[in-house]
Formats: C-alpha cells, sequence, structure tokens
C-alpha cells in the first residue's frame, strides 16, 4: 500500500510592496497541534539525511529557502518528491520510510512536528521497517 495520505499541505501567503509573509496555524493548514519545530541547515553536498520511520510522530516539512528531494515509502518502495516552494508543506504521516538529499546551496528545510523530540519513536533499520510496515 504506498498510501502516504493526503500530501500537500498549502500555506497562507500576504503579498504587498514590502514582500511575501507565509504563515501556518496548527490544527488549521497543519492537520495536528504543533508541539516541536526544528530545521536543517548547513548540509554538505552530497549528504543525505533521514534514513528512518516514526512509530506516531507526524510532521509537514518543507524548504524555507531551496531545494531538496525527500524520497518517502510506505513499504512498497520509494516515491521521490522535490521540496522547493515555502508556501507548500509535505505531510508525513508515521509509518512512512524518508531519505532526504540533493539539498542546493543555503538551503533550509523546516519541520513542523506533532511531538517532542524521543528516540524511541524512531525505526532506524529499514529491515525492522519492513517488518513492521511492509505487509499493510
Ligand atoms: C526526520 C527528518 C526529516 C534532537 O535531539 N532533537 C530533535 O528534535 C531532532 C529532530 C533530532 N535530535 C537529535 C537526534 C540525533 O542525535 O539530533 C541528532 C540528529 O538527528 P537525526 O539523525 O535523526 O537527523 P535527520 O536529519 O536524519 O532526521 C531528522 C529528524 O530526526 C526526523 O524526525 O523525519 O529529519
Amino acid at each position: 500500500m504506498s498510501d502516504f495520505g493526503p500530501l500537500t499541505v498549502n500555506f497562507k501567503t500576504i503579498t504587498d510592496v514590502r514582500g511575501d509573509l507565509t504563515y501556518l496555524e496548527g490544527e488549521k493548514d497543519i492537520p495536528f497541534s504543533i508541539k516541536r519545530v526544528y530545521y536543517i541547515y548547513n548540509v554538505p553536498e552530497n549528504s543525505a539525511r533521514g534514513g528512518h520511520a516514526h512509530i506516531n510522530l507526524r510532521q509537514v516539512m518543507f524548504a524555507i529557502v531551496g531545494s531538496f528531494t525527500i524520497s518517502l515509502d510506505a513499504g512498497e518502495g520509494p516515491t521521490e518528491f522535490i521540496l522547493n516552494n515555502p508556501e507548500q508543506g509535505l505531510l508525513i504521516e508515521s509509518g512512512v520510510w524518508r531519505e532526504l538529499g540533493t539539498f542546493t546551496p543555503g538551503t533550509i528545510a523546516m519541520v513542523v512536528a506533532s511531538d517532542y523530540y524521543s528516540e524511541s519513536d524512531y525505526v532506524r533499520s529499514y529491515t525492522e521497517f519492513l517488518k513492521k510496515y511492509g505487509s499493510r
């Protein structure tokens, strides 16, 4: 089942002569209450991140600046997405393996998450991931 759920989250932007202002609100634009925000930047060329799934965590990820790729795998192989629009996020449900790469120089990837950081929520072995989620 390659079902990632509804994937795209569009944020609202207010534009005037001073520039653009984009905002997102928990439980409105984002389909959960936001408990944590983190951002990834200064990523060296050819570096990969991710390589895990979450048991319960839900996240929306977007590129504030720049561009990167993310491949999502719900247990039947990867589908690749490019994130390069600060007005559009990708909803990543729990139980989905993700791998990030191809960061252009200066990229800032931003993530809003449904829960606090907890290492026990991670599945960091692909074999374990397939055992747990491969037969849905
Ligand atoms: C995800 C992808 C897209 C913390 O202490 N607090 C935090 O909030 C986070 C996110 C991480 N950490 C620690 C855990 C590790 O010791 O920071 C270290 C690096 O984390 P990690 O190797 O998991 O980083 P990425 O970029 O591979 O994965 C991160 C998120 O962890 C993950 O939830 O979906 O970004």
